[in-house]
């Protein structure tokens, strides 16, 4: 009998394909409150889980006796306890990698559009405010040849210093739980203290994976370290800053400015805060977000679930 799977994200149908060569898979391109019971029901069988985001923990494990797998398509896994899960017996797995380059290109255009206003120019464009030469008051401030600090000198954050030192001149500091012998010998990344980090970067991305150490690791105190010009970048995860200490330092003029390509609650509120700043550059949790290397996730993840499943070692177990 094949081992029974669940999808709960969709996904090409090359990866659906893969996955049936080997198992039974019950599929749901997106989970809601209607195809809740139907996912439920399924679970009490299910082997193994493929998808991103969705909270794995005691309530949801207590539901599915037979799960000896769950592979997330994302390279975070913030949202698995994987204490239960190493309790049980239950392998868990990631897509990392494969994601880098995507996911730096995406938060260097962040960097860029929040440094150039480029998307508050767009607009002016478009809504037909070009009347006449721009002045200063629509200037932006310059990307190369300053200081860019990564909190979080992973995979991702390497690629990013890559890119900005080769691309841009910058220079690279960066702060993580270990040093990144990479980063300092390819991309000159100089490895300093979080606080001295903040004091001397102009631009300050941060790439860190969310745990009970990161969580709100960058708050009132830490902006209030920032240079008055800095520009603050996240790319992780929402939980990592504080958010209304966010506001307060962009209102206030703490920092100059910040693009977010997450948000503590995700899809974020209309009404939030955040979105009404003009020195704040917004996107939609789009780090990994192209056809190509969404499809590359999916096709890992989907490896580590029939390899987990058919007895070998997942080739990204955490
Ligand atoms: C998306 C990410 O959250 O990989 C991660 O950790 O943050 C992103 O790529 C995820 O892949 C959504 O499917």
């Amino acid at each position: 009998m094949k081992p029974k799977v669940i999808v709960y994200k969709k996904v090409d149908q090359k990866v659906l394909d893969f996955i049936k060569t080997t198992c039974d898979v019950a599929y749901f391109e997106k989970l809601d409150s209607k195809n809740h019971p139907k996912f439920l029901h399924e679970l009490k069988n299910a082997h193994g889980l493929l998808g991103s985001g969705l909270k794995i923990d005691k309530e949801l494990l207590d539901q599915a006796p037979q799960l000896k797998i769950v592979c997330n398509t994302s390279v975070g896994y913030d949202n698995l306890d994987i204490e239960e899960l190493s309790a049980r017996g239950i392998m868990a797995t990631n897509t990392p990698e494969v994601l880098n380059d995507t996911v730096a290109d995406t938060l260097i255009g962040l960097l860029l559009a929040t440094a150039r206003r480029i998307p508050e120019m767009h607009n002016f464009v478009k809504n037909g405010k070009w009347k006449s030469m721009i002045g200063e008051e629509l200037f932006g401030v310059d990307v190369h040849h300053k200081v860019l600090g990564i909190i979080g000198m992973g995979a991702v954050g390497t690629t990013i210093a890559k890119r900005a030192h080769l691309g841009f001149d910058m220079q690279i500091l960066y702060h993580n739980r270990s040093r990144n012998e990479q980063a300092e010998k390819l991309y000159g990344a100089t490895y300093c203290s979080l606080d001295e980090l903040l004091k001397q970067s102009d631009y300050v991305c941060l790439m860190t994976p969310l745990t009970p150490a990161t969580e709100n690791m960058i708050g009132k105190r830490e902006f209030e370290l920032m240079k008055e010009t800095a520009i603050f970048i996240n790319g992780s995860r929402g939980k990592t800053v504080d958010e209304e200490a966010l506001v307060d330092a962009l209102n206030s003029g703490q920092i100059l400015a910040a693009g977010l390509d997450v948000f503590v609650e995700e899809p974020v509120q209309p009404d939030h805060p955040l979105l009404s700043l003009e020195n704040v550059v917004t996107l939609p949790h789009i780090g990994s977000a192209t056809y190509e290397t969404r499809l590359k996730m999916a096709m890992l993840g989907a490896t580590n679930l029939v390899a987990g499943l058919q007895g070998q070692t997942p080739p990204n177990l955490i």
